[in-house]
């Protein structure tokens, strides 16, 4: 039980799309928690300590945020074929931020007049700045013909004698791409269409993934999934790389913060910093003691430049109050 995986996802989520798949890929059984897809997240951010981004994974007290390490513990408990071969972390990269950046304005720029106020409000607190359908709506034009243009990479390599984009079998780089490709196709099945005219080895390709479904979930309550993580251990044996930029020690304190949107705080204290990833431990009084990772890529992290630098007998470390504090230093205005 202590390897299950549990997800916390919402349908509509792309980057929950992607998981699911790479879940659907790899064959494994997983829990499902359906999380909101706005704030508040009341059983989210115990488990990660003010990250609210969607999805998070849990096993046991590790919790992992952001699709890149959810991704890299699916091909640590998954059976073989191995998920990512040659430059499909890189392609995830593209598919994650240039490809995604070139779908999402699609749909908001299309549907924006339909779109709840109170999502285009927390969309504006996590993007840190507007959320304007208005802009995105006078963007939709030209990205439609760059979304294509990225679509005619795909056709390409389809068209070299490959099934999948990541070679003999479908992987990683098929999982990232296909995100996109479903987000615009659920919200905007016409456009998806138009885009789509003439390429159709994307098309076949497009059904093979979607075949692939989600593996094997059962539904979990968020709550038992919090008493999941407070009845267990965080894992050791997660190497720390000493030549690591970050200069911390394990066991000083520590932060993270996306580099992009939803640029929440995280603190607690360093276990273990390497090229993949960065593990921070944290306690909170609904879950107890946590392991938290996070990618490299995309992340900023650092030593904390106040506060006491051990866990013990500091309870609430990173706890959900510290959650929206942004460093002045580390904003981006774009
Ligand atoms: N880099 C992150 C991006 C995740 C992301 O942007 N998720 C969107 C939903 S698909 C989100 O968090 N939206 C706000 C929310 O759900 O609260 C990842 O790979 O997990």
């Amino acid at each position: 039980m202590a390897e299950t995986l549990i997800l916390h996802h919402n349908d509509p989520s792309p980057f929950s799309e992607k998981i699911r798949v790479a879940l659907g890929v790899k064959g494994i059984a997983w829990r499902s928690v359906h999380i909101p897809n706005m704030m508040p997240k009341p059983d989210v951010l115990p488990l990660t300590g003010g990250y609210r981004r969607t999805p998070v994974a849990q096993i046991g007290a590790d919790v992992f945020c952001d699709t890149q390490v959810i991704l890299a513990e699916i091909e640590r408990i998954g059976p073989p074929p191995k998920l990512a071969s040659g430059l499909d972390w890189a392609v995830n990269w593209w598919a994650d931020r240039l490809f995604f950046h070139t779908t999402m304005p699609i749909i908001f720029g299309t549907i924006g007049d339909s779109v709840p106020e109170a999502f285009l409000k927390d969309r504006e607190q996590l993007a840190g700045r507007p959320f304007d359908p208005k802009a995105m709506k006078a963007a939709v034009h030209p990205l439609k013909a760059q979304w294509r243009a990225q679509i005619g990479w795909l056709e390409q390599q389809l068209q070299s004698n490959a099934a999948w984009l990541s070679g003999f079998a479908p992987g990683l780089a098929d999982v990232a791409a296909y995100m996109n490709i479903w987000f615009l196709e659920r919200n905007l099945p016409d456009v998806a269409a138009e885009l789509l005219q003439g390429m159709g080895e994307t098309q076949a390709w497009k059904a093979r993934v979607k075949a692939v479904g989600h593996g094997r979930s059962t539904e979990l309550d968020s709550k038992a999934a919090l008493d999941i993580a407070k009845a267990a251990e965080p894992r050791g044996g997660i190497d720390h790389d000493p030549t690591d930029p970050i200069g911390v020690a394990p066991g000083g304190k520590v932060f993270v913060m996306a580099d992009d949107y939803g640029r929440d705080r995280i603190e607690g204290v360093l276990v273990a910093a390497n090229p993949e990833r960065i593990v921070i431990a944290r306690e909170d009084p609904a879950v107890g003691e946590l392991n938290v990772h996070f990618p490299r890529a995309g992340y900023f992290a650092g030593p904390s430049l106040s506060g006491p630098s051990r866990l013990g007998g500091n309870r609430g470390v990173g706890s959900v109050q510290q959650a929206h504090q942004r460093p002045p230093d580390l904003g981006r205005s774009s």
